[in-house]
């Protein structure tokens, strides 16, 4: 068994700020909004919260551009309204984890705005300068140089140009980032989740992407780079080591072997890093918004490469929605008649694998995709981009951008929370910075505590579960039927103990003959996504669309791991 860690036994919740409660009217999320919704997040059960950025920040890219690392958004409060957060957290036994932003700044940073001042300026070198672009194209669109036009040079900007990338080369880049996280470590928090971490070292020379062209993808030159580690160590070394925190890393493009890499137990880098590998199951050739068909066999097949090749020597985080992603009921599950029973499906998959699962707000209750009708409705810039950049190519028919702008833009996870059927989902009283999701009125936080089926309510059972049985956090896990493309089945172990989990993954009928020795006789069933129960008492179950089982062994809830 893994060594015992209360990160590894902790459930996540992601909370989006500007989305989450607004407390004063004027249309925005704030501190004082996810104060009031403390005793919410206790009574889920929930042991650590992880704000996305709420540091001073321009909003070009919703706070992921700051401009003030020590400071606390104007629009979001003061480090007054901060300060009782975390005070009100840790009274109630949960823990906090920052979004720890610095790959790069905003421009309007004191470090930029100084680099960008003159050639000589002791700041000049925190960032990353050239006299010619080279041919890297940035994620959201168009080159991911930016002239500037005083110095009459460019910097390197893998986002848009208004988040100039750190020269993480320079010692006192890397200097100032860890006195910036002793400053917050030393007010309490409770660790970090480290935006595209794995992006911080790029290849020396910067060489152009070989694919040619005009622009072209660069990743090969920036995706865990040449020293990432050794900053990573680094980083551990001099800050890290020194609390008792909590680390994920997000890491685009990690397979589990470069995964081990950054969370190797052995390593003394980071705790846990965000794969995308799920995430772009459903991405063709031409990336994200090439939106195509994907099989249950290969959502099986990358799970349980993860499940497999870490178990042991590093840890998963699990999620299949955060922030940047469509919502898990509308993507892999289904949001229409069985919205309720596919999300307790997919979320009885994520709290019965191995790793920390993470619950991105609104998921609890099943929260859908929005799409918007028009354009002029989303607020992402990456959405916003690249509608500009196909309107202005004029290949694709708007329809069909649309579509794809429905299945993956990012304003389908921060349209508000919605508390209740009050109006604007009871998220604000004024006018929301994005629109609410109209099915607000039927699915919303209130109703749903009240129903004893609902989705909130089996979130918290399978909360409860994981903390009382630590075979979900420590077992080891094997796939059964790998080729079944209906059914997703899997056994955790841990000593004496066994848990098998069965997923119904289609709108269908479906049956699964259990492997002798589980059903019907020594297992007993402890969780299914329907009322009443089970159909089925023989060693083949017959399972309704979406259904979800989870048997332990007959023998009780294994506490004496
Ligand atoms: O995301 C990194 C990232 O690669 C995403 O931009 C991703 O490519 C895209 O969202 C997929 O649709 C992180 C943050 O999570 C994101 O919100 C920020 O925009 C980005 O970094 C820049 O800080
Ligand atoms: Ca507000």
């Amino acid at each position: 068994m893994a060594e015992r860690m209360w990160w590894k036994e902790a459930v996540v919740y992601q909370i989006y700020p500007r989305s989450f409660m607004d407390s004063n009217g004027d249309g925005i999320g704030d501190l004082k909004g996810i104060l009031a919704k403390l005793d919410y997040l206790k009574w889920l059960g929930v042991d650590v919260v992880w704000f996305s950025p709420i540091y001073e920040s321009p909003n070009n890219d919703m706070g992921y551009d700051i401009s003030d690392y020590r400071s606390i958004m104007a629009q979001f409060g003061t480090m007054a309204d901060f300060d009782r957060l975390l005070s009100g957290l840790h009274q109630r036994e949960m823990r906090l984890v920052m979004d720890l932003v610095v790959n790069h700044t905003s421009d309007e940073h004191e470090w930029f705005r100084q680099a960008r001042a003159a050639k000589d300026n002791p700041y000049r070198d925190y960032y990353i300068w050239r006299q010619k672009p080279n041919n890297w194209s940035s994620f959201f669109g168009g080159s991911a140089w930016e002239l500037d036009e005083k110095t009459n040079e460019y910097y390197l900007h893998l986002f848009s140009a208004k988040q100039p990338d750190l020269n993480w080369d320079n010692p006192r880049v890397r200097a100032e980032i860890h006195d910036l996280m002793r400053w917050w470590l030393d007010k309490g928090v409770d660790g970090f989740r480290m935006d595209v971490i794995g992006c911080i070292s790029k290849t020396p020379g910067l060489p152009d992407a070989p694919e040619g062209g005009k622009l072209a993808w660069g990743g090969a030159f920036f995706l865990n780079g040449p020293r990432v580690h050794e900053y990573l160590r680094e980083m551990n070394a001099e800050v890290l080591s020194h609390y008792d925190v909590m680390t994920v890393g997000e890491t685009l493009s990690v397979t589990p072997k470069e995964a081990l890499e950054y969370t190797g137990f052995n390593r003394a880098e980071l705790n846990m890093v965000f794969q995308f590998e799920l995430m772009d199951i459903d991405s063709g050739p031409g990336g994200k918004w090439d939106v195509r068909d994907w099989q249950v066999s290969e959502f099986k097949r990358i799970c349980s490469r993860w499940q497999r090749e870490l178990y042991g020597r590093g840890w998963n985080s699990l999620y299949l929605n955060n922030h940047d992603q469509p919502r898990m009921v509308s993507r892999f599950g289904q949001d229409g008649k069985y919205r309720v029973e596919s999300a307790k499906m997919l979320a009885t998959l994520l709290h019965t694998l191995q790793g920390t699962p993470f619950i991105y707000q609104g998921e609890e209750i099943g929260m859908t995709n929005v799409c918007f009708e028009r354009i002029e409705d989303y607020r992402d810039i990456e959405t916003i981009n690249w509608y500009k950049e196909q309107m202005a190519q004029g290949e694709r028919p708007v329809k069909e951008i649309m579509r794809s702008i429905c299945a993956k833009s990012r304003d389908n996870a921060r349209t508000p929370m919605q508390w209740s059927e009050a109006a604007h989902g009871g998220f604000t009283t004024g006018i929301p910075w994005l629109r609410v999701n109209p099915n607000y009125r039927t699915l919303n936080v209130e109703q749903e505590r009240a129903d004893a089926d609902s989705v909130l309510n089996y979130y918290r059972r399978l909360i409860r579960f994981r903390r009382e049985n630590p075979v979900v956090v420590y077992g080891d896990y094997t796939l059964l039927e790998p080729e079944d493309e209906t059914v997703y089945a899997f056994t955790r172990r841990l000593g004496e103990v066994c848990l098998l989990t069965v997923l119904n993954f289609t709108a269908g009928e479906q049956t699964f003959a259990s492997p002798s020795g589980l059903l019907p006789d020594n297992l007993r069933l402890v969780l299914c996504n329907y009322a009443g129960g089970e159909t089925s008492v023989g060693p083949t179950l017959h399972l309704r669309p979406y259904e979800a089982r989870v048997y332990l062994t007959a023998a009780g809830s294994a506490d004496g791991v």
